[in-house]
């Protein structure tokens, strides 16, 4: 099975049928989850997945499993994919990639007539992005034990439409549980949404690993009151202090260092018309660091800066933490599997941590997982500019599949 290699041309296909769902017209797409273009994308994924013979099924949590047989049909699965689910002006391969190339695997398997004896899962996480439904990798949460089905199913987007609903609109609410199943191991491929891979000059990179990630949203209250008669100097205005807070924020990567990540995404001001002197300013804070002591370092030092805040000025400052996932460690023996198919097939690799959350964080903690990365052009991703080659898709395809042969090796011997 050494030679075996996926076909190229039904994979880059195939990636690009499905970008044409929710596609925009700066090359991208626009498929948030559990929306009619999510649904659309979750039909045409089932009927290709049933069109290779697998049987489909779709749990509580609207995740879908597309499952190849294995000739010991009760040994615990080999679980592989990643997410259909976009940004709002997102790229065509940001999780597609990695649950298309899953397909690609189970085709290349079937047309060749190769029986393994584990069963082979491939799986759609839903809503990964956590865009219109934060936080973010909800769904491989659920499946991880990290947040309840309750919790999963109550979260609202900003029309207060909730998961559950959304859910049902689109006839996307599964019976099976979205938890407790057990699997042998867990692979995802993801472009890499950064510069390391092209600054490198590698084509592969082998993931040990994701760094922390914190979300909040902030809040500055004022005092609503008339844009003309109402003096400057005894209004309470939210945006006059926004400066100080926002560069205070900023401030952290210099005394935390160059690996701080901070992204301020998301701000609305209220009421929001051009002649009333806001009420209120809310936004969104994104923190990440690979060190989770350093992440406790940074909670602390935004609850001094909202304390120190309230102190001086007559405005009221706030902070709710929305969301905490500590860093990530993975498997070794999954690592290894990566890096052995790696450089069987003679791909140049790396290896490397995640900037960005992916499902695979969930999955590490309930059974075996490692990820793989292809490059991305200029690292840019989140974007509807996000491209990739032809080559570098089919070698990550190619590193999918022997990963997962590598590892049923380990697993046997
Ligand atoms: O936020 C992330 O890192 C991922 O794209 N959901
Ligand atoms: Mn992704
Ligand atoms: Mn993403």
């Amino acid at each position: 099975m050494k030679d075996l290699r996926i076909n190229g041309d039904r994979l880059w296909n195939r990636i690009h049928s499905m970008a044409k769902i929710g596609a925009t017209p700066n090359g991208g797409v626009h498929r948030l989850a559990l929306s009619q273009e999510d649904k659309r994308s979750r039909d045409l994924f089932i009927k290709w997945g049933q069109s290779i013979d697998c049987k489909t099924r779709v749990d509580a949590m609207g995740n879908i499993f597309v499952r190849l047989e294995g000739t010991k049909r009760n040994l615990p699965p080999i679980l592989f994919g990643s997410h259909l689910d976009s940004q709002p002006t997102g790229g065509k391969y940001d999780g597609s990639l990695g649950v298309l190339a899953g397909l690609e695997l189970l085709e290349t398997l079937r047309e060749n007539s190769i029986d393994l004896e584990y069963p082979l899962e491939l799986v759609s996480w839903t809503s990964e992005e956590g865009s219109r439904f934060s936080p973010a990798m909800i769904s491989s949460g659920v499946f991880g034990g990290v947040f309840s089905l309750d919790y999963a199913y109550s979260i609202k987007d900003k029309r207060r439409v909730s998961l559950k609903e959304a859910l049902e609109k689109i006839d996307y609410l599964g019976s099976s549980t979205p938890f407790g199943r057990i699997y042998s191991g867990f692979f995802e491929l993801h472009i890499e949404q950064g510069p390391i891979l092209e600054k490198e000059k590698k084509s592969i990179g082998v993931v040990k690993g994701v760094q922390g990630i914190r979300w909040y949203e902030l809040s500055i209250k004022g005092q609503e009151v008339h844009a003309g008669p109402f003096p400057m100097k005894i209004r309470r205005d939210p945006v006059r202090v926004l400066p100080k807070i926002i560069s205070a924020l900023y401030h952290l990567e210099k005394e935390f260092g160059s690996d701080t990540r901070i992204t301020i995404g998301d701000i609305s001001v209220h009421p929001g018309v051009c002649n009333t002197v806001p009420g209120e300013i809310k936004f969104t804070l994104d923190l990440r660091h690979p060190n989770s002591e350093v992440m406790d370092g940074m909670n602390q030092r935004i609850r001094q800066l909202v304390e120190n805040e309230n102190q001086e000025s007559s405005l009221y400052l706030s902070h709710q933490e929305l969301w905490y996932c500590p860093p990530a460690k993975f498997d070794l023996q999954c690592i290894n599997a990566v890096k052995d198919a790696a450089k069987r097939l003679n791909y140049s690799f790396i290896e490397m941590f995640s900037g960005a959350g992916h499902d695979a964080v969930y999955l590490s903690r309930v059974t075996p997982t490692a990820m793989i990365f292809i490059p991305c052009k200029d690292g840019i991703s989140h974007n509807e500019k996000e491209s990739i080659t032809r080559s570098d898709a089919i070698r990550g395809t190619n590193v999918l599949l022997h990963s997962i042969l590598n590892y049923i090796n380990q697993l046997k011997s």
